[in-house]
Formats: structure tokens, sequence, C-alpha cells
């Protein structure tokens, strides 16, 4: 009985180990399986994330070396823009969602909630909904900084960037 059992044990053990790697190696396939749509399921949350509103300049590009006068061209996205309307706005009537672009020169982004009065130095309202405009700028480097502001010319947050260009002499 005890020289069978050894016998049997011995003939089983390699069977066992066999089955064993056989198994590892059979197991692998399915982890593939669960990886792959993992990241086919990541993408799904993406699409359904609203993008965050901001504006930009379209042209000149940050960093471009440009002549004078420069073309400017304003994007907005996740925004409406509108012209402001006429008269006298009431603070309650302020359109949510809706402004219109600013652009300083040689100007930094302004605090959230800052009234861009009309008249101030080196700001441009454009007022009319428009968003293109063609500039003379002194030869040297410039900042120019687009800013989104409400009907009551008021900052809007984070709707607000700043590049560096460098017009030509
Ligand atoms: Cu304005």
């Amino acid at each position: 009985m005890q020289t069978l059992r050894v016998r049997m044990m011995g003939q089983f053990l390699p069977v066992a180990a066999f089955m064993v790697a056989a198994s590892a190696c059979g197991g692998s396939p399915p982890p593939p399986p669960a990886a792959e749509t993992a990241p086919a399921a990541a993408p799904a949350p993406a699409p359904a994330e609203p993008a965050k509103p901001r504006v930009f300049f379209m042209e000149p590009k940050n960093g471009a070396t440009v002549k004078s006068p420069v073309h400017l061209v304003f994007g907005i996205e996740g925004y409406q823009i509108q012209p402001v309307p006429q008269g006298t706005v009431a603070p309650e009537a302020v359109r949510a969602g809706i402004g219109h672009h600013h652009l300083g020169i040689d100007q930094d982004c302004l605090p959230a909630g800052t009234t861009i009065v009309k008249g101030t130095p080196s700001w441009v309202h454009f007022g009319t909904g428009n968003n293109t405009i063609d500039t003379q700028l002194e030869p040297g480097p410039h900042k120019l900084t687009l800013q989104l502001g409400d009907d009551l010319h008021r900052t809007v947050d984070s709707m607000c960037e700043t590049i560096n260009i460098t017009v030509e002499k």
C-alpha cells in the first residue's frame, strides 16, 4: 500500500503541475478582455463632461511675431457672444451665459467681477458682438489679454486669456 500510494503521487504530481501550468496559460487570456473593456468604458464619461467655457485668441498665436497693424481674431467656447443691449442695463436684466469681448493691450487678466468701465485706458470693448480688430501696435513685445464681460462689462470668472507677441519694426 505504501509503495502504491507513492507511485500514485508520482503519477499525479506531474499531471497536477501540468494542469496548474495549463490553467496559468489558460488564465492569461481572460485578463486582456477585462483590460480592453476598462479603456472602452473610460472614454464614455469624457463626452458627457461639459467643456469648460473659455475665450481664446484664434489669431495671432501666442509667441507669434507679427506686423502692425495686427490682425486679431477672438474665439469663444461654451458661452454666447451678443451685442450689449441699448441703454441702461439693470443688474437683474444681465443675461446669464452671454457676454462680449474686451481686449487689454499690455494688460493682465482682471479679477472676476471687475467692471471694465468704458474709457478705461488700454481696454477695448467689443460691444457690438464683434470678434476681430486690426490694431496699430508699437514695435516690440506686447502682452494681449482677451477678457469676457457681461452686459454690465463685468469680467466673467475664468473667461480670460493672455498671449505674448512681438511686433516687427
Ligand atoms: Cu464691455
